[in-house]
């Protein structure tokens, strides 16, 4: 039986709900800024989230959403600066300090690190917006805490390919039963369990209605000691929040 030795945390819909109220209104302002009327609603947002990364995600709406629009010769450098635009009006309002992490995280990476198990993180979104979320809601030395934050660009395709995850596993060494990733989408899902990573899934309102046949366990939420989670999948035993010793638990299945 192999020991639980790292925990592998998604980002965005897992450490907190920046979807909504961050990524999609900083696309927004982006648009607005570069003098467009696109304008993506919650509902449409959730539509665009199929496609995961948010040059993929634009380059995705003007394909099916603005056939009219036509695409400059230099359609790379185009979406790219949109993209930098984007990513500048995120940090802006990571930095108001208005979304918070989801409940049990903070509780979470701390009992890992107290208990020795390694910490990482495998995510879409760029780089500096995962440092930028760490340092506003852990602290300026929390991106230190992981031991690799792999993100955005550093592999060629995107979630629900296994790339990162397997990126992750070689840049640490660690073979795929030695950890547990923590994931919110089908997407997730799909990318973490091909690289053979066991995987819980906690849900936000943009991903429950997803099926997770591959997860281990399906919750609303990690948990606090008073503010227990709900089971929507799996078996949690009498369990109300998640900590380490219901992940060596899960691991081990
Ligand atoms: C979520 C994503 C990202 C964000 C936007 O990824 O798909 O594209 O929506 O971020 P994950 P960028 O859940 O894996 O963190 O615009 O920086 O891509
Ligand atoms: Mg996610």
């Amino acid at each position: 039986m192999t020991k639980l030795r790292a925990l592998i945390f998604d980002v965005d819909g897992t450490l907190a709900n920046t979807e909504q109220d961050g990524h999609r209104v900083a696309f927004n302002r982006a648009f607005a800024e570069a003098g467009y009327d696109w304008n993506w609603s919650v509902s449409l947002y959730g539509e665009l989230l199929a496609v995961a990364g948010g040059k993929e995600r634009i380059r995705y709406y003007l394909k099916q959403y603005r056939p009219d629009f036509q695409p400059p010769a230099n359609f790379d450098e185009f979406i790219a600066n949109l993209h930098r635009a984007k990513t500048h009006h995120y940090q802006q309002l990571i930095a108001t300090g208005s979304i918070p992490l989801r409940p049990g995280v903070q509780r979470l990476i701390k009992a890992a690190r107290s208990q020795g198990i390694r910490l990482a993180i495998a995510t879409t979104t760029a780089p500096t917006n995962v440092t930028a979320l760490l340092q506003h809601t852990l602290g300026d030395e929390s991106p230190a805490w992981f031991d690799l934050i792999a993100a955005g660009d550093i592999v060629p395709a995107k979630k629900p390919a296994p790339d990162i995850y397997n990126y992750v596993l070689r840049q640490m060494d660690l073979p795929p039963h030695d950890g547990l990733a923590i994931e919110d989408s089908d997407q997730g899902l799909i990318a973490a369990a091909q690289a053979g990573i066991t995987t819980l899934i906690t849900v936000n309102n943009y991903t429950k209605d997803q099926d997770f046949p591959q997860a281990v366990l399906v919750l609303n939420h990690l948990g606090e000691p008073d503010q227990p989670f709900t089971v929507l999948a799996g078996d949690a035993g009498d369990n109300q929040y998640v900590d380490i010793e219901l992940l060596n638990h899960l691991h081990h299945r």
